[in-house]
Order: C-alpha cells, then sequence, then structure tokens
C-alpha cells in the first residue's frame, strides 16, 4: 500500500491582508495534494496563525478585541484560497479549542519531563516576526532579519531546552541529507547548528493575547503555539488513527525565513513528545518585486483577488510554478504573467484545444470519430503521466511542466504537418479521423496531467471533450489501461481557454 501524503503551508499570520507569497506556498501543497491523492490517502492542512504581540497590536490599531479581529478576517484567507481552487482537507485556526488544548497538554508533558523549565530571559524581541534575538546578532541595533526596530525584554519566562537537542540535530541533518531542502538552507541551517544552540524562551508576560502558560502566569510564545498546528490538525491525542496514518509529515512547506523553526526548533519539540521529524522541510525562495522581497510589513504587497480577476487563478498557479525552478527566489510582474499566459496557455495549449474542437466541430459535427488501431503520435508520451508525477512529488515542478509541453509541443506539430484541412480536401477520411482522435485522446490525457496546476480550466476542457469519469481518477488507470476517449462522444468548441491578454504600454 502507498505510505498516505501528509502536506502542510506555514499557517499566516492575519495580522493584515494576504498578498501573493501566501497564494504561492498553499498553491504549491494544493499541486502536490492534488497529485499524492491519485495515487493514496492524502492530507492538506493551511490555516492561520492567530496569536501573539503582532496580530495583538493589528487589533489594537483598529480598535477592535483580537478574537474579533481574527473572526472577521479569517473569511478573507478562505475565500482567497478558494478563488485560487486551493482544496484543502482543513484549515486550522490558532484560536480553535482542538488546538488550544493540545498546545497547553504539549506544554505540560515537557513540564513533567524536564524540557521545559523556569528561567529569566533578558533580551531583544522583534514583533513583526515574533522572534527573539541575541545582542550579538542585531545588525547596527535592528532585527537581523526584517531590519525593523526590536525591543527589549526582561522576564521571569518558561523555556524549552532546545540546547539539549542540539547533537542529535546534526547527527539527524548528517543522517538525512535531503530532509532540509534546499541545499543552501541546509548548509545555513547547518552552520547554525555548529555554531551552538541557547534554549528558548517559550512563555511571553508583557502581553496577553495567547493560550496561557497551564498553572502559571503569561501566556505561551506565539511560535512554540503555532508549529504545533501541525500535530493538531490531524489530531494528535484526539484522533489516534488519523494522527498515525499521517505523521511524520511527508512535506512540510515553508519560506526560507522561517527555515529556523521548522528545521531545528520544530524536530527538537517533537523529538521531546516522543515523536518522529517530518519526512522533508522545503524552505522555499521568495517572491520579489524589484528585488525586493513581496510582503506585507514591507508595503509592496500585490492584491492576490486583483490578479486572480485579471489573469485567471488557473494562469497565475501556472505562472508560480513555471517561472522559476522551486526552490529559488524570482521576481513578480504582470507583463511575465501575462507572457506566460500568452505564449504557454495561451498559443501552446489553449490554441491546440481550441483548433482540434473547432476541426471537430467543422470536419466531423463535433463527434469524436472511431479510434484508429494504434495511436502512434501518444505511444512516445506513454511514460509521460509517470515522469510528471516523479517530478512532482519530487518538488520539481517547472522539469513536470516542461515535460507535458513536450507532449502540447508534438500535437500541434503534427497538426501542422499532417495538414487535416488538406486531408479534409482530398478526402483522406481515415487519416483524418484517424488524427482527429489522437489529438481528442491527447488533450484528455493533457487536461488530466495538467488538473493538479490548472484545475479549473482542466476541468472546463474536460466537459468540452465530453470526457467521462472523474478527471482526478488514478492516473495510471485513466491514463495508460486504455480507458480513452469514447468514439461518438459529443464535443463542444466553446471560447478560448485563455483568452489573450493585452497590456497596457506602460
Ligand atoms: O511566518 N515569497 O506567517 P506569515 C514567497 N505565522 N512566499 C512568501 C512570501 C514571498 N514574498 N511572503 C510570504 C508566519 N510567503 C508564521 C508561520 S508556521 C507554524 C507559522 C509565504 O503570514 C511563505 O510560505 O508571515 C512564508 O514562509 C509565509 O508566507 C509567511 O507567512
Amino acid at each position: 500500500m502507498t505510505r498516505a501524503f501528509y502536506v502542510t503551508t506555514p499557517i499566516y499570520y492575519i495580522s493584515g491582508n494576504p498578498h501573493i507569497g501566501h497564494v504561492y506556498t498553499t498553491v504549491v501543497a494544493d499541486v502536490l495534494a492534488r497529485t499524492a491523492r491519485t495515487a493514496g490517502p492524502t492530507f492538506f492542512l493551511t490555516g492561520t496563525d492567530e496569536h501573539g504581540q503582532k496580530v495583538a497590536n493589528a487589533a489594537a490599531e483598529a480598535g477592535k478585541s483580537p478574537q474579533q479581529w481574527c473572526d472577521e478576517l479569517v473569511p478573507r484567507w478562505q475565500s482567497l484560497f478558494q478563488t485560487y481552487h486551493v482544496a484543502y482537507d482543513d484549515f486550522i485556526r490558532t484560536t480553535q479549542p482542538r488546538h488550544e488544548r493540545v498546545v497547553q497538554r504539549v506544554f505540560e508533558r515537557l513540564r513533567e519531563n524536564g524540557d521545559v523549565y523556569l528561567g529569566k530571559y533578558e533580551g531583544w524581541y522583534c514583533v513583526p516576526d515574533e522572534t527573539f534575538w541575541l545582542e550579538s546578532k542585531l545588525v547596527d541595533g535592528k532585527c537581523p532579519t526584517c531590519g525593523r526596530e526590536v525591543q527589549w525584554l526582561s522576564e521571569d519566562d518558561w523555556f524549552f531546552r532546545l540546547s539539549a537537542y542540539r547533537d542529535r540535530l546534526i547527527e539527524h541533518f548528517r543522517a538525512h541529507p535531503q530532509w532540509v531542502r534546499t541545499r543552501s538552507v541546509y548548509n545555513e541551517m547547518m552552520a547554525i547548528l555548529e555554531e551552538g544552540l541557547d534554549d528558548l524562551s517559550i512563555s511571553r508576560t508583557n502581553f496577553d493575547w495567547g493560550i496561557p502558560v497551564p498553572d502559571g502566569s503569561g501566556v505561551i510564545y506565539v511560535w512554540f503555539d503555532a508549529l504545533l498546528n501541525y500535530i493538531s490538525g490531524i489530531g494528535w491525542e484526539q484522533d489516534d488513527a488519523k494522527f498515525q496514518t499521517f505523521w511524520p509529515a511527508s512535506v512540510q512547506l515553508v519560506g526560507k525565513e522561517i527555515a529556523r523553526f521548522h528545521t531545528i526548533i520544530w524536530p527538537a519539540i517533537l523529538w521531546a513528545l516522543g515523536l518522529e521529524a517530518p519526512e522533508l522541510v522545503f524552505a522555499h525562495g521568495w517572491i520579489t518585486v524589484e528585488g525586493q522581497k513581496v510582503g506585507k510589513s514591507l508595503g509592496n504587497a500585490v492584491d492576490p483577488f486583483a490578479l486572480a480577476q485579471r489573469f485567471g487563478a488557473d494562469s497565475l498557479r501556472y505562472f508560480l510554478l513555471r517561472e522559476a525552478p522551486f526552490g529559488s527566489d524570482f521576481s513578480y510582474s504582470e507583463e511575465k504573467i501575462a507572457q506566460r499566459h500568452n505564449s504557454d496557455l495561451g498559443n501552446d495549449l489553449g490554441n491546440l484545444a481550441h483548433r482540434t474542437l473547432s476541426m471537430l466541430q467543422r470536419y466531423r459535427e463535433g463527434v469524436v470519430p472511431a479510434a484508429p488501431a494504434s495511436l502512434p503520435l501518444l505511444a512516445q508520451f506513454d511514460e509521460l503521466p509517470e515522469r510528471v508525477r516523479i517530478a512532482i512529488l519530487d518538488l520539481r515542478f517547472r522539469d513536470a511542466l516542461e515535460a507535458v509541453w513536450e507532449m502540447v509541443t508534438a500535437l500541434n506539430r503534427a497538426v501542422e504537418e499532417r495538414k487535416p484541412w488538406a486531408l479534409e480536401k482530398e478526402c483522406r477520411a481515415e487519416e483524418l479521423d484517424a488524427l482527429l482522435y489522437e489529438l481528442c485522446e491527447g488533450l484528455r490525457r493533457l487536461a488530466i496531467l495538467l488538473h493538479p496546476v490548472c484545475p479549473e480550466r482542466m476541468e472546463e476542457l474536460w466537459r468540452r471533450l465530453g470526457a467521462g469519469g472523474e478527471i482526478g481518477a488514478p492516473w495510471t488507470q485513466s491514463l495508460v489501461a486504455g480507458a480513452g476517449i469514447a468514439p461518438s462522444t459529443r464535443t463542444s468548441l466553446g471560447e478560448p481557454l485563455f483568452p489573450r491578454i493585452e497590456l497596457a504600454p506602460k
């Protein structure tokens, strides 16, 4: 049996509006989950990180209670993900009782086993990043990550004995050189480990928007709280069957700025609980605009609702996966999105669909002809589904799409070389039937292969083809085991799938 697949995104701070960076990680997780679901049990968790000083400050500025603020904002995030056709299995909010219970239980468990102890914290704190910093790490007295002001904290806090896990972390990194990707993040984390680890303060007493420390003063540090969503969201100590099925996570996706929390602090917490570390933490690069990371706090966020309306959610999804190898930074601009949309989706794929379906209308009244004895054009792509699946599950999205485009290109080339209009004129009906059938069947296979990336548009293509059954059905069966498009199926032409986008000249 295939092992179950569990993919997570970071849970997002709801201190402001979502932007394209949040869409990015969530869409990637969705593509993984949609692909994994065609092979076996899959769980995809995303959600919102609602505690901490940063959210409390944002609520106070808006004149609202933090809870009211969160309750009002969560639907915006959920509708954003819906706009981008994200099919998560669960959406966790850290203010939900199912999560709060887990955080308190973990805290108590670790206090009992000595991994959590009372001490004094004196040092610097960056509120926007919700991160503690040693004096020596500050750059010009400011946060080394985001460059903003830090505040001095002096509190009696609870500490997590992170330093005790250093050797095990180093061993784990050495034994599993692939468990943290990309390689540069792996190296960066190794360097931190080699430098040494301090224990981590995990409670705060100077504000109160958080999960209360059980039988103590203050609230639990937002990162300690937030990381635990990955296990509370699959029922740790609440739904054993589910938890056993899905833990350890197969892929935890994060932006590289929070790699340290996920590859150093998180495994240590898990080990303190007697649980396994995730199989893979993939820390990806940033979407940038004019060399700057897109982010709400840096003020260059782009409204993702407006982008979906302008370019189409599926075109954005395609752009995000195709533009750069997953892992590296890449710059975003409306011109680049429009270019990908017009060339790959419009001219290549959309045109293939449109010319096939319109020739079918013109020459065969929209009906799929009889299947020929063999499919020579498609035979060269019999291995493609497996190649694509392997590339996607290895997070090489660009490779996967390039492989699919080999087939798109081959089919377009076949139309140009074999000139169906000439076959029609010369009354070579059998040859024309064979070609049209192969093009239709090719489109059906393309719809399945691209469904994880462009779910809405591919479902539309599926309908136009009149293809029966489920588009997301197991790939190997529906693609290779002969369940091809049935002759006599009635197709429809419709408007272009990816209509051309003209950008106004600047
Ligand atoms: O860090 N490019 O939440 P957050 C690519 N609550 N991805 C980006 C991005 C960009 N410019 N900007 C944001 C938090 N992201 C914590 C996480 S998890 C237990 C707690 C994505 O709202 C990327 O995945 O600041 C990044 O790590 C995440 O959004 C940060 O979201």
